[in-house]
């Protein structure tokens, strides 16, 4: 393509489609990235570039966005995540499954590159927990899982058999502190930014020492980026693992009380998120990822400490140090924690 493809970006909003569209537009222009989503974005996030209401369960609507703007390329984050799932399995299967079908169908129809996201969700309780490999038992309990396992061989499916051009990549928890995660199980390694820096203590939905594969922000959407403009060529695979660091919720506090403040308390109080945890890899083998589209994250977990505790430091300085609010106004960031 001699000119910059034009991309849709869809679940624009959420902790994922925030960074992405910002290093979207960076790249090929504020006008040829579309984003959307089902919510009213706030008034600096349409300023940047083109914003449309596309709901991923109509494809009349979609199909609109793509043949208006004529869009090259899709990038898919719309989906209902691993806990908030399993409170709406219904809404869940309605959006991962009639979604992504939406989507794929606009694929084949208007012959778009499709990037999809997958999930170490996809993984289940019989899969093989450390250095999970790509191919490998795959019988995940949640419905997220379930739907990211659909999403996964169907898209394959329509590669296969229409020549769809469909990518994806199966993340692990991310951590950013631009844009609040929503509805996962790896949320706390988030929350307990904010708690910490808010409270100097956390209650954790997981236990002391649970293991779950994560990436920073940064390394997850240079990885996305990498993968999204990879030569058709150079995919020997459609699905791909990554993964940049592993850490249990008392190894995370370990380095907060190091970097940040002696005292900060952690108590754990598993709930229904420690049951999907229990299922998912502590590590994932990502090898092809790195060979055959570069992936190669740097953020380490003492590197994701001290950049959290970095960039939301100075918002929570600032809050401890006003005063205090009269008892019936909300918390400044009470959503966050
Ligand atoms: C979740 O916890 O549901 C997500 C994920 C690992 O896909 N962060």
């Amino acid at each position: 393509m001699t000119r910059s493809p034009r991309v849709l970006v869809t679940g624009s909003l959420g902790q994922l489609g925030t960074t992405m569209v910002e290093t979207l537009r960076a790249k090929f222009g504020n006008e040829n990235v579309v984003a959307s989503d089902i919510k009213k974005p706030a008034p600096e996030k349409r300023a940047t570039g083109p914003f449309v209401y596309a709901d991923v369960l109509n494809y009349r609507a979609l199909e609109q966005v793509v043949v208006d703007y004529g869009i090259d390329w899709v990038v898919h984050f719309s989906a209902i995540l691993s806990a908030a799932g399993e409170r709406n399995p219904a809404l869940a299967l309605n959006v991962n499954v009639n979604g992504f079908q939406n989507v794929l169908e606009l694929a084949k129809n208007h012959g778009l590159r499709l990037l999809s996201p997958s999930t170490m969700g996809a993984f289940g309780p019989t899969t093989p927990k450390d250095a999970t490999p790509d191919l490998t038992i795959m019988r995940p309990n949640t419905i997220y899982g379930i739907s990211k396992v659909h999403m996964e061989l169907l898209g394959e499916y329509y590669t296969e058999k229409y020549g769809v051009d469909f990518r994806s990549l199966r993340y692990p928890g991310i951590i950013s502190a631009d844009s609040p995660p929503g509805g996962g199980t790896t949320d706390y390694a988030v929350d307990i930014f904010h708690a910490a820096l808010k409270d100097n203590r956390y209650a954790c939905f997981l236990k002391h020492d649970t293991r779950l594969p994560m990436a920073y922000i940064d390394d997850c959407i240079v990885g996305t980026m990498q993968l999204l403009e990879a030569p058709q060529e150079a995919l020997t695979q459609r699905v791909y693992n990554v993964h940049a660091c592993d850490f249990s919720p008392e190894e995370l506090a370990a380095e907060i009380r190091r970097m940040h403040s002696p005292d900060f308390a952690i108590e754990y109080r598993p709930d229904f998120r420690q049951a999907i945890a229990d299922t998912w890899p502590r590590t994932m083998a990502d090898t092809a990822a790195r060979n055959d589209w570069g992936w190669n994250p740097i953020f380490g977990t003492t590197d994701i400490v001290r950049t959290m505790l970095d960039k939301l430091g100075p918002t929570y300085a600032s809050v401890n140090s006003s005063p205090p609010a009269p008892a019936d106004a909300p918390a400044v960031i009470a959503q966050q924690v």
